[in-house]
Order: structure tokens, then C-alpha cells, then sequence
């Protein structure tokens, strides 16, 4: 056996600082983004194609029965995306884009510039004529779209990655992307609806164990990129909704008391049962997206959902 690989240094100024302040939490947090390294990213994908993961699937439908009727009467010249995920429901718009004359510019937008250069190359390859301008920024914090691009714009925020941020979170978010757009330009968001919690709570506990596998990569990160020593292979998933909040909340329980090492941040306890929350999942309906919007100087002029009612996928204009 090899000893464990320890960091040289403690983790990066901002993993450090979301580690300190999480953890010493009553309830302990970590956020999300943490899930993502290249195994987490393989592991949301196969999520995406589980049978009791209806989001995906439902708003790839979406996005397919709207978009060409929506680019149609937009006719972006722009497209920025918030969280570049899978190219699949970027093609879906682009060539909604195209077809509708005018896909000039594709600007992904993403915390990993590795995922990022990825995504930007592959996206190049299969549209040659497109201006492909990554842009690396963490939409959890402040952050700048690039200005200048040509009008109109469409600013795409898809996968209901909306309901990972509490409703200020969310409102604070959404202002940063009304500062960046113009009287003509859109903003697409695809978002899951409140729905029977029994329905919710399937998606997020698969009886393949894919979303727990998911749950504790985000321990292998923080061991990995913190040189952290979580056993994480000893934690349990948990996911509930909380019908009062509107939301999932995703937990790691540790099975019994242990004591974690964490450079730069000490000795972090945790008692036998006790849980460290690694993601929120808000699902929201008409009503709390109008909400969200009003907050941030946004209309709906949109609002689509599948035949079931599950998703919804929303079309935003400035709303003075
Ligand atoms: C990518 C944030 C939308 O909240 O459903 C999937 C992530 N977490 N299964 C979600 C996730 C557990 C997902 N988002």
C-alpha cells in the first residue's frame, strides 16, 4: 500500500475560505461546485440519463419544441451560457440560432477552464463559422460577462442550476445578468417545478446509487485538491425535500464520530449521524420565477412546461 498523497500546500484561497466558513457552520456546508472534477462531471452525466431523473430528458423536449419558434422571434446574434454543461442542449439552441440567420457568437461560460477549453473546442470543430469566446467565472460569485458582443444576446442559464442557489442567492445572481443585457436582448432559464416531494426525492435518490456516488466525489476533491483525509467511502448519501423551503437538500452522514483533517482550515469533528449539506435544489413554480425576475428587473414573456407540468422552461426580457 502507498501512503496517501499529501497536498504541499492547503487548498486555493477560495476552496479554503468555503472550507473554513462551511465547516464551522452548525450545520456544516460545502457548496456545490465542488462536485465538479472529471469524474463528478462523468458522474452528473450519467445522472442525466438515469430513468428516475426526469430533468434532462424533459428539458432537452423543451428546448426542442421552443427554441426555433423563440429564436425565430429574437433572432440572437449572441449566445452566452452560464455553466457550459453537456453540448447537446447548446447544439439545440444554436441551431435554433442558425436557422432563425444569425448564430455569430458562442461565449460558454464556466468556474473550470479546463471543462471550459473543452467545450469551446468541440463546439468550434462542429460550427466552424461561430466565434467561440470561453469566458472562465464563477457564477456563484461576482462575476463579469464579457461586454460588446454583437445584439441581440441571449443569456442561457439551463439544468435548473437556478435551484442550486436559495431565493437571495438566486435574485443576486439574476441581477448580475440583467446588468449585462440590453433592451432587446433575452435571458433563457430552464427550471424544475414543484411537484409530489415522492417524485422529487426519486430523482435524487437512484436506485442504482449513481446520485450517492456523485455526492461523495465531492469528498475525493476536497482530499485530492485540499489534501483533506475524508473517508469518503464511509459517508451516506441522504436527499430529502424540505416542502416548506421548496427544496431538495442534499446531505453526507457520517456513519459514526471522526475527527477530519483539513490544512489550513484543523481539526474538523463530526459527531456519529451528524451531516455536512453539499447541495440545495430550490424547485420553484410561475409565481416564484416571477418573483426571482421582478427582483432582478426581469419579465417573464415566456413560460412553457412539458404535458406533466414538471419543467418549465422560461424566457426572460428586461423589464424597464
Ligand atoms: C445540475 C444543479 C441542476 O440540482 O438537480 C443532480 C445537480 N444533484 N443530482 C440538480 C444534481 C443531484 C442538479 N443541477
Amino acid at each position: 500500500m502507498s501512503e496517501p498523497v499529501l497536498a504541499e500546500t492547503a487548498a486555493p484561497a477560495g476552496m479554503l475560505a468555503d472550507l473554513r466558513a462551511g465547516l464551522s457552520l452548525p450545520q456544516k456546508e460545502l457548496p456545490p461546485k465542488y462536485f465538479y472534477d472529471v469524474r463528478g462531471s462523468e458522474l452528473f452525466e450519467e445522472i442525466t440519463r438515469l430513468p428516475e431523473y426526469y430533468l434532462t430528458r424533459t428539458e432537452r423536449g423543451l428546448l426542442e419544441r421552443w427554441m426555433p419558434e423563440w429564436a425565430a422571434a429574437l433572432r440572437p446574434r449572441a449566445l452566452v451560457e452560464l455553466g457550459a454543461g453537456s453540448a447537446v442542449k447548446t447544439r439545440i439552441v444554436l441551431d435554433a440560432m442558425a436557422e432563425a440567420g444569425a448564430a455569430e457568437v458562442y461565449v460558454p461560460v464556466d468556474v473550470s477552464a479546463e471543462f471550459l477549453a473543452d467545450t469551446a473546442a468541440r463546439l468550434q470543430a462542429e460550427y466552424p463559422s461561430l466565434r467561440v469566446v470561453p469566458a472562465v467565472a464563477d457564477i456563484s460569485e461576482e462575476f463579469e460577462l464579457p461586454g460588446g458582443l454583437p445584439g441581440p444576446m441571449l443569456v442561457a442559464f439551463l439544468g435548473s442550476t437556478i435551484g442550486n442557489f436559495a431565493p437571495a442567492g438566486a435574485a443576486a445572481l439574476l441581477r448580475q445578468v440583467r446588468g449585462a443585457m440590453q433592451p432587446g436582448d433575452r435571458f433563457l432559464m430552464g427550471v424544475d417545478l414543484r411537484k409530489d416531494p415522492a417524485r422529487i426525492e426519486a430523482a435524487y435518490n437512484d436506485s442504482r446509487g449513481v446520485t450517492a456516488e456523485f455526492n461523495r466525489n465531492m469528498l475525493r476533491v476536497l482530499n485530492r485538491e485540499a489534501g483533506a483525509d475524508f473517508d469518503a467511502d464511509a459517508f451516506e448519501h441522504r436527499a430529502f425535500y424540505d416542502p416548506a423551503e421548496h427544496r431538495i437538500e442534499m446531505h453526507l452522514v457520517a456513519p459514526g464520530a471522526q475527527t477530519v483533517r483539513v490544512p489550513g482550515v484543523g481539526e474538523v469533528r463530526l459527531a456519529a449521524g451528524e451531516s455536512i449539506r453539499t447541495e440545495i435544489s430550490c424547485k420553484h413554480d410561475r409565481a416564484s420565477v416571477a418573483v426571482l425576475f421582478a427582483a432582478a428587473g426581469l419579465a417573464v414573456e415566456r413560460w412553457q412546461t412539458d404535458d406533466e407540468g414538471l419543467y418549465a422552461l422560461v424566457l426572460g426580457a428586461p423589464a424597464e
